[in-house]
């Protein structure tokens, strides 16, 4: 989604993760993607190829330029990595157990409404998550809404209906070119942890 935002050119090569190819492994120091090469250098981990890309094609810029700004936006993007993420594993991790799965769909809830108003509700400005323009965070936390259908699916994960304000930020984020053509539908994230699961149990 970055690099079509920033209008970057790229050559897209997809991986089978369930049987990853030598040249793949070779290529991606943890085996995980997304990774890239870039003028010969390897970069992995999404949010550090993201301000890598960033840092390096500045003419579409995807920060804030205040570094109180940047901190904040680092922050949301440390929220969806070490809260929001950590809970949608577990999802995974205690599927079949009906009590930790009960406990685990509430702190869910939890997240997403501490998103509504800790960041939606205190940005007057819209309908980004820093506001009127794109930015890092969006498509730092894109990615993982687009499989709330699948945990709505497989865990009957729902969605709080005080979060007004994600859902809009939800809906113009789907309007992006940079989502339509990196969607994938929500069938095919279920099979994938579908098989996830198998080989977990
Ligand atoms: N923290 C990494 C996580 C990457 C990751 O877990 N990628 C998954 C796909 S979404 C993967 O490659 N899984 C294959 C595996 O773990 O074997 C990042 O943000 O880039």
């Amino acid at each position: 989604m970055l690099m079509i935002e920033k209008e970057i050119p790229f050559e897209l090569t997809e991986v089978d993760l369930r049987n990853k190819p030598d040249w793949f492994l070779a290529v991606s120091p943890y085996g995980k993607v997304p990774v890239i090469v870039d003028d010969g250098q390897t970069i992995y981990e999404s949010a550090i190829i993201n301000e890598y890309l960033d840092e390096k094609y500045t003419s579409i810029p995807m920060m804030p330029e205040e570094p109180v700004e940047r901190a904040k936006a680092r922050i949301w993007m440390d929220y969806c990595t070490n809260k929001y993420l950590t809970l949608s594993r577990k999802l995974l991790v205690d599927h079949g157990n009906e009590e930790l799965q009960r406990e685990n769909k509430k702190k869910m809830k939890e997240s997403l409404i501490y998103i509504e108003k800790e960041c939606f509700e205190k940005n007057a400005n819209g309908p980004f998550w820093l506001g009127n323009n794109i930015s890092l965070v969006d498509l730092h936390y894109a990615p993982f809404f687009e499989r709330f259908g699948a945990f709505k699916e497989l865990f009957g994960v729902e969605w709080p209906e005080e979060c007004i304000k994600i859902s809009d930020w939800w809906s113009a984020i789907q309007k992006r070119d940079s989502y339509k053509m990196t969607v994938l539908p929500t069938e095919e994230h279920v099979d994938l942890y579908r098989s996830i699961m198998q080989n977990m149990s």
